[in-house]
């Protein structure tokens, strides 16, 4: 389907990720980086466990993916999830870093471009996340955009999301978006949601309100031949959110410590998560679960859908 993306590429698939490909059952494709540069540990077990359990109450087939040894699983065993999530030193991986997760052998965490990547070569349309990468703030002097966004112009892949990140510039990510011809689609909402808080106060140009219509939408752009994925924007949980104002002035507040500590790169966003979670007591992370799960449930329904269709 995807041109660029070899089908044939060795990947190694979990029993139960195995079953779902035989038997047609709509699979949901998970990351890795959230587990282990997005949250500490054991938090970020428990998270990726009930994330998975999630998608499977809905009545789909969780695909966590992940570099282990240089080896791309497509869904981990329970004994796989656990280590990994304790796992030191994994590299973060996107579109670049994949080869050499894979050719130095080493354990890889799988970002929002790379999960797109491994999730087109193993025919999985539907994956969930907490929030995608994007401009950052100040990306007129640092350059910093992620390549998340460059992935969403060419690999088809709908990605369930609470927005981005807050910690982006919204404003400018949508903009990056609309030049690569990324739709981005409010679930349910008019607006783009801003991660920890329902709303970024933002218009979408597009909004549809069930699973099926959001299939069809997919069905529509791929039939066509427009490659690329597609920004399924899913607000976080109206009694999960936090105050848009007290988060605003936290994140501020991270920017200016990652801008004094020299952070840039690849390490800039989990540092500025790891600080706003610091910062807020926890709130923050709690606040990311409850999105994180509540894309995995519209993801499992959106995947249940394209099968029907
Ligand atoms: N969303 C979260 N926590 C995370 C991320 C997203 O709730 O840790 C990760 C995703 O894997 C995303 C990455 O692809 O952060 C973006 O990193 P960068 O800005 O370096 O491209
Ligand atoms: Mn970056």
């Amino acid at each position: 389907m995807t041109s660029e993306i070899d089908m044939n590429f060795p990947l190694h698939f979990s029993e139960e990720v195995q079953l779902a490909r035989k038997s047609g059952k709509p699979i949901v494709a998970l990351e890795s980086t959230i587990i282990s540069h997005g949250m500490p540990f054991p938090e970020n077990l428990s998270v990726a466990n009930d994330v998975e359990n999630v998608v499977r109450e809905h009545g789909a087939v969780p695909a966590t993916i992940a570099v282990m040894e240089g080896r791309v699983h497509v869904g981990l065993n329970p004994m796989e999830l656990e280590s990994f999530a304790n796992r030191k030193n994994v590299m973060k991986c996107s579109r670049r870093d994949l080869p050499l997760a894979i050719s130095q052998r080493r354990d890889g965490a799988t970002t929002v471009a790379a999960t797109m990547i491994v999730a087109a070569m193993a025919d999985i349309r539907i994956f969930a996340t907490g929030g995608i990468g994007g401009v950052h703030r100040h990306a007129e002097s640092t350059f910093d955009i992620s390549a998340d966004l460059t992935e969403l112009s060419k690999t088809n892949v709908a990605v369930v999301s609470a927005g981005a990140k807050a910690i982006l510039d919204l404003p400018k990510t949508l903009e990056y978006l609309e030049t690569m011809g990324v739709p981005v689609i409010g679930f349910g909402t008019d607006h783009f949601p801003a991660f920890y808080s329902v709303s970024s106060g933002l218009k979408l140009p597009m909004r549809l309100d069930t699973p099926q219509e959001m299939a069809e939408f997919l069905h529509a752009k791929w039939s066509m031949g427009l490659h690329g994925g597609v920004i399924v924007a899913n607000p976080i949980p109206e009694d999960a959110a936090l105050d848009a104002e007290d988060m605003e002035k936290a994140i501020q507040e991270a920017i200016l410590q990652s801008v004094s500590k020299g952070i840039g790169g690849k390490e800039l966003t989990p540092f500025l998560l790891k600080f706003l979670n610091e910062f807020t007591a926890g709130k923050s992370q709690v606040a990311n679960r409850a999105l994180v799960l509540n894309n995995a449930a519209v993801a499992a329904k959106i995947a249940i859908a394209l099968r029907d269709l």
